[in-house]
């Protein structure tokens, strides 16, 4: 049993000075119930929480942790870098450098512009294709999650819908009437709110793979779909690939989808672990960025030389071992394969979405494509599933609305330990 009394008390103290004691709600726990684990290290598969407790992790930053904690040559780059000063605010030859890699690696982008969050990176966004197109609406999809930008708040995906809110307090009706959303997987939805507001929509947002409402991939023909809409209604298409940028391909799902948007926003793996996010696309779009062009945006960290250190660590290692995606395709099939002869052995049947190294279980027994068949799974199920791994020492996404990600520092050991802790949790989650 894995008891963890510091960090309870820890998650008490930490409700007097930071609301909610976290500093991003999903860590909260509360669609799973029970206390967070404070973490102290990670190293490779693991982490440590203050209590000594070691668990395999399958949550990797949310997404960052590619190459599993603590990467030799990202550890490296940012060591060198620190004795010369953390920030300039001056322009740096690494932003240059990881601006020309980027652009090597993800096949709709001509220019980039860094920031410090994908939450930066799709505010940003839209604002560019607002600009460039004179238009005021957007379409998203329902469920899908861009960061917490107000114009995104509306049928959001991860942490809003776990908390129950997805059209979030805050956000004004002004704002709210700019976002048009429609089912994901849904041509016709789409075509009818293009129909309804001809001429008026600037931008079509979406996760070419969902992953903030559980992993949900897009059907046959979606992604081309919405290509064609934007070609003949001069609308911009951005896929917001802060999750799947460099981890379903080194050109992310645009690579390993074949479709080409016109703008990208990027996040997560893109930093190697600091703060960074950043977009970009065709070149007659992103020179309308300021002080190339009218569309103002700004930051005082942007390009930090540090967080450039670490992603271009992270993104010329992966640039360099494009191995790595099928090895981590080979070990998550394994992992989903096990996964679905335990629920045969117990006569379970549950869905399991996974694409690359991102790997859904709903429990549900229905095909999960869209927003409204994610919400028939069984949270309080998800919830008793959750705590029984994390006894057994496996640390998933506390929400039933994540999507979990493989490193390539799980080896087929780790992945038989995994394997044999999801038999027992899913026997035990049963029970109670
Ligand atoms: P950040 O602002 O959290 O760096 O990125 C926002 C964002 C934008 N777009 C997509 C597709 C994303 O998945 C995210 C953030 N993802 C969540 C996980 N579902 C971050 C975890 C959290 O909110 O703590």
């Amino acid at each position: 049993m894995k008891i963890a009394p510091i960090s309870n008390e820890l998650f008490q103290r930490a409700q007097h000075s930071i609301p909610g004691g976290v500093n991003s709600p999903v860590r909260a726990f509360r669609a799973v119930g029970g206390n967070p684990r404070f973490m102290v290290s990670a190293r490779g598969p693991y982490m440590f929480d203050e209590d000594g407790n070691q668990y395999i992790e399958f949550i990797n930053s949310w997404g960052p942790m590619i190459l599993g904690h603590a990467p030799e040559m990202v550890q490296k780059a940012v060591q060198d870098a620190i004795p010369n000063s953390l920030s300039f605010g001056a322009p740096t030859r690494k932003e240059v450098e990881i601006a020309e890699l980027i652009i090597s690696m993800v096949p709709s982008v001509e220019k980039v512009r860094m920031v410090n969050s994908g939450t930066e990176a799709t505010m940003s966004a839209i604002r560019v294709a607002r600009g460039y197109t004179g238009r005021s609406k957007i379409i998203k999809f329902e469920g899908c999650y861009h960061g917490h930008g107000d114009s995104f708040l509306i049928a959001a995906g991860s942490g809003a819908i776990t908390l129950g809110v997805p059209d979030s307090p805050g956000v004004t009706k002004g704002v709210a009437l700019d976002t048009l959303t429609a089912p994901y997987n849904n041509l016709e939805a789409v075509k009818t709110l293009v129909d309804a507001n001809p001429g008026e929509i600037a931008a079509i947002i979406l996760e070419p793979v969902a992953g903030n409402m559980g992993l949900v991939l897009p059907k046959p023909g979606f992604l081309q779909g919405l290509r064609q809409i934007c070609d003949q209604d001069g609308i911009v298409l951005i896929f917001d690939e802060v999750m799947t940028g460099f981890r379903l391909a080194p050109g992310g799902a645009q690579e390993l989808y074949g479709i080409t948007p016109d703008m990208t926003t990027l996040g997560k793996i893109i930093g190697g672990g600091m703060p960074v996010g950043a977009y970009g696309g065709k070149k007659e779009i992103m020179d309308f960025v300021a002080p190339a062009g009218p569309v103002y945006q700004a930051g005082t960290l942007s390009g930090n030389p540090i967080a450039m250190s670490a992603g271009m660590a992270m993104l010329q290692h992966l640039q360099q071992n494009p191995g790595i995606y099928r090895q981590l395709e080979q070990t998550t099939t394994a992992i989903v394969s096990g996964m679905k002869a335990n629920m045969q052995k117990l006569g379970l049947q549950y869905t399991i979405n996974q694409v690359g190294s991102m790997f859904s279980i709903f429990f549900t027994d229905q095909p999960v494509t869209d927003f409204e068949s994610a919400k028939t799974s069984d949270t309080a199920l998800f919830g008793r599933y959750f705590n029984s791994m994390l006894q057994r020492g496996i640390y998933l996404a506390p929400s039933q609305y994540e999507a979990l990600f493989v490193s390539t520092a799980i080896t087929d050991e780790l992945v038989a330990q995994y394997l044999k802790a999801n038999f027992e949790a899913l026997q035990e989650a049963q029970q109670q």
